[in-house]
């Protein structure tokens, strides 16, 4: 049985996630997600929208995941990989290099990323479609205005 290991937000899940997750479960039998809690994210700067119980169901319900486990800080991989009997540890290939240190416990292997699709660039999206909303409604509104006046 080979277990495999990663860990991520997974926040506003997407393709570039779904792929990272499939690819990393085609490479063994088994796949142990370790996704940061709330209070990890915090301390990695990193903002999110669904809060960590969302996330933990969404990741359940996929296919290619097999456990879910809390990652609360930068020491615990060590001690997830021993406890998980983990043979291969993956990562996307913005992390190319980071995790070495796990090589004496198990394989480490960087997959490249998905182009073009990040969480970022979602929650980019939604803003500015936010924004043309906004201006649209703006325009009505200075419309009806100018029709009032001249009745
Ligand atoms: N990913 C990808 N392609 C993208 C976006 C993300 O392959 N377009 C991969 C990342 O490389 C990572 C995984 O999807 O392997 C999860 O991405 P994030 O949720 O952004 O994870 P991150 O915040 O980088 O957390 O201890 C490790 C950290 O918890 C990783």
């Amino acid at each position: 049985m080979k277990t495999v290991l990663t860990y991520g937000t997974f926040d506003l899940l997407h393709i570039g996630h779904l792929n990272l997750l499939r690819r990393a479960r085609e490479l063994g039998d088994r796949l142990v997600v370790g996704l940061s809690t709330d209070e990890f994210n915090d301390e990695k700067g990193k903002k999110t929208v669904a809060p960590f119980e969302h996330r933990v169901q969404i990741l359940q319900s996929i296919r290619y995941v097999d456990k879910v486990i809390a990652e609360h800080s930068w020491e615990q991989k060590i001690a997830d990989v021993q406890e998980n009997k983990v043979s291969l540890f993956v990562m996307g290939d913005d992390w190319a290099g980071k995790f070495d240190f796990l090589q004496q416990y198990c394989d480490v292997v960087y997959l490249p990323r998905t182009r073009d699709i990040s969480t970022s660039l979602i929650r980019e999206a939604v803003v500015s479609h936010k924004t043309e909303q906004i201006i649209a409604i703006k325009n009505i509104l200075e419309n009806a205005a100018n029709m009032i006046s001249e009745l």
